[in-house]
């Protein structure tokens, strides 16, 4: 089995779709584009479908569009469940992708403290409390893909609040909070975060300067 993600260096798209091969155990290797003429060659020979990051091949399948890429790795990858079940995490899934924006567009802001102080806070005003109640685990064996987002939706906008010296938005979330914490606490997961696929939080200055450019290079916008 071939598993192998392209994407830049960093999070953005790509961040879930590794949180969930590495929860699932699965051996994944990754490029991170660094120039044009790379991303150019991709757009060429046809691997993307509609010529955008990220891209996602599984023995040979080649899969685009982030929450495409997400399902498929749940479906392949997490157990059978019901269609009840599969139906509430995709829906939750879909809250995720909205909920996160707020971390997909944080490098690219001109000023970090509006970002956090003005942007961010709607997204989690509105959704923390509608997820807060369906991340309440009894048991290990309820956790779908969808959790395995919302911990890592969770855990992002900590690292985020931190480098800013903010408190934490899960502090006043029990459930999202306890879950993030369970599911960053499992072996694969804290393999994981401490290797080196995971990319350092792009906080700002040189970290979130160099994501950018990387990005912009990329895209052939520099
Ligand atoms: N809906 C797509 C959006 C993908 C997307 O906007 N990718 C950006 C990089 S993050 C890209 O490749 N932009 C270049 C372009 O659109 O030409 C997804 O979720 O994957």
């Amino acid at each position: 089995m071939s598993v192998r993600l392209t994407y830049f260096a960093g999070y953005g798209l790509a961040e879930q779709t590794r949180w969930l091969l590495a929860y699932a155990k699965v051996p994944f290797s990754q490029r991170a584009l660094a120039s044009f003429s790379q991303f150019d060659e991709l757009r060429n020979d046809r691997s993307l479908l509609f010529k955008q990051l990220p891209l996602l091949e599984i023995d040979g399948l080649k899969v685009t569009q982030s929450q495409a890429m997400v399902r498929y790795v749940a479906r392949k990858y997490f157990g059978a469940v019901g269609d009840d079940v599969w139906v509430r995490s995709d829906m939750i899934a879909e809250a995720c992708k909205d909920c996160r924006l707020g971390m997909v567009k944080w490098p690219f802001s001109s000023s970090k403290d509006v970002h956090i102080k003005e942007f961010v806070p709607p997204l989690i005003s509105k959704w923390f409390p509608l997820l807060d109640p369906l991340a309440e685990i009894k048991d290990d064996s309820e956790i779908t893909y969808a959790h395995v987002l919302i911990a890592e939706m969770v855990y992002e906008y900590d690292l985020m609040f931190e480098s800013k010296g903010l408190p934490s938005p899960s502090t006043e979330f029990k459930n999202l909070k306890d879950l993030t914490a369970k599911i960053t606490a499992t072996p694969q997961m804290v393999e994981y975060l401490n290797s080196d696929k995971r990319f350092p939080f792009p906080a700002e200055g040189e970290r979130c300067d160099a994501y950018v450019e990387n990005v912009e290079v990329v895209l052939g916008r520099r």
